[in-house]
This record gives C-alpha cells, sequence and structure tokens, in this order.
C-alpha cells in the first residue's frame, strides 16, 4: 500500500489559531480562512490535487465545471477490486472529522457490504488482522439496501473482522449525493474505553458509537486517512454484477469535531 505525500495540499493552521465553535460552516469559509486545523483537503480542483489520483480504478471527471474523483468498482471473487490509499495526516491528533461527498451512481449496486472512507492510527488496522495495541480504524461501510454503518476495529472489538454500529433510520441510495462526516475522539487513557466514533450524512447524526477502546497505546493516535472503497467481503456473494461506479468530492479532515458542508 503506497504513501501518498500530501503536500499542497495541506492547509495548516497558522499563529492565529482562532477558537472555532464545534458546528457546521462552509467548507469555502473554512479553507479560505486557513486558520484553522485543517489535517488535509482535496477538491480536485487544480493541477497539484488532481496529482498521483489516476490508477487502474480511479480517474478524476469534470462534470459541470467541477473536477470529481471516479472510483470504478470491478466485480472480483471476492467482492471488487480493493480501492485501498493512506494519506498520512499533517499531525497526529486525538480527535477529528473526515468530510467528504459521495454520490452513488444510478446504476449501482449495493449487493451486501461495501467499505467507504474513514480515519485511522498507527498500523491501522483491518481485514481481518489480528488485535494490535498499536492499530486502529473507524470507516463506513454500507450494506445490504444501502443500510449504513459506522465500522470499527478498536481493542475491544467482538469481531475478530471489526464491529459495527447501524444507523437505525437512514439508507444511502443510488443516483443521490451525501455528505459524509466521520468524527473519532481516541479514548483518553490505553486502558479506558471512553472512544467516541460519530457519522453524519448530510449534517445529521445517523449512527453513535460510544465507549470505544480505540488506541492501545497513548503514542498511537489518529494519524490516517484511510481511503478505502470496495464491495467485500470473502466471496463472490458479495460481488456486483458489472462494473458500477461512485464519485468523490470536497475531502476535508479538521483536528476536532468540525461538521463541514460542502
Ligand atoms: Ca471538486
Amino acid at each position: 500500500m503506497k504513501k501518498r505525500d500530501i503536500g499542497k495540499n495541506v492547509y495548516k493552521s497558522c499563529c492565529l489559531c482562532i477558537a472555532f465553535a464545534v458546528g457546521f460552516v462552509g467548507l469555502a469559509d473554512t479553507v479560505k480562512a486557513g486558520t484553522l486545523d485543517v489535517l488535509y483537503y482535496n477538491h480536485f480542483e487544480n493541477a497539484s490535487q488532481r496529482a498521483g489520483w489516476s490508477t487502474q480504478y480511479l480517474a478524476l471527471k469534470e462534470r459541470t465545471n467541477n473536477w470529481e474523483l471516479q472510483a470504478k468498482y470491478v466485480p472480483s471473487s471476492r467482492g471488487s477490486e480493493r480501492i485501498t490509499d493512506e494519506v498520512n495526516l499533517s499531525s497526529k491528533v486525538r480527535s477529528a472529522t473526515l468530510n467528504y461527498d459521495v454520490r452513488f451512481h444510478s446504476k449501482f449496486e449495493f449487493v451486501r457490504t461495501g467499505k467507504l472512507h474513514g480515519l485511522g492510527g498507527g498500523s491501522a488496522t483491518t481485514g481481518c488482522n489480528a488485535k494490535t495495541s498499536r492499530g486502529w480504524s473507524a470507516r463506513v461501510i454500507w450494506d445490504v439496501n444501502g443500510v449504513a454503518s459506522i465500522y470499527v476495529y478498536h481493542q475491544n472489538r467482538v469481531s475478530s473482522c471489526g464491529d459495527r454500529w447501524t444507523a437505525q433510520d437512514f439508507r444511502f441510495e443510488a443516483g443521490k449525493t451525501y455528505r459524509v462526516s466521520l468524527y473519532v475522539s481516541l479514548n483518553s487513557a490505553p486502558n479506558v474505553a471512553d472512544g467516541i466514533i460519530e457519522l453524519y450524512v448530510d449534517g445529521v447524526k445517523i449512527a453513535s458509537a460510544n465507549g470505544v477502546r480505540l488506541s492501545g497505546r497513548s503514542d498511537v493516535k489518529i494519524d490516517k486517512f484511510l481511503f478505502h472503497t470496495f464491495h467485500g467481503g470473502s466471496n463472490s456473494s458479495y460481488s456486483p454484477t458489472k462494473n458500477v461506479f461512485t464519485y468523490f468530492d470536497n475531502f476535508l479532515i479538521m483536528e476536532g469535531k468540525n461538521i463541514v458542508m460542502e
């Protein structure tokens, strides 16, 4: 798995850092201000932001004067071909919010479980790997009929392949665009189960996980953007019937609880 240098995409806080109330703000205002703790930002509107994102399964597309990232999900024997990348954040923090837009193409097939991007720390455990104090991850998943969940590899997990907290009153739908926000607050100490993860869609909290022991070490914090999206899965029951697509835009990761609308 390659590491991407976020380089020019980082708009880091300056010494004029102002107190920023938890709440809802506009993306443009946030980034232009340049005074907030932005850990990662990419809206794909300039060449440096688009550089490196074209891969076998990812392509930059211009649509109505806006650039966005198209993900192509190619059926495989265990869901769809894995689209995974890790971006190191500009600093290690104890709480952060990942915000992004996702549009499911009108012909998208949810099938069974599939992954959407999240945050991680240390070795960022995923993929049914063994528990380790050195790593954790929190991502979003879709399930049958677009049911949405928070999906977490934490220190006290019951399932070796990650635990989930499922939204009760929300489903993703093909053909629609959503603003996803995933807030993570680490446990206060390695042996204390008081971490929090909250999932918002279009600014509305749809699922939350409380009392989670995410990190098992004081030096393992939030330091990675996990760009993960694929169907599956361990067998072809997770696989779409054909190539299907989503579109991503306006990635913004900020320190603290910042549910930022596009
Ligand atoms: Ca864009």
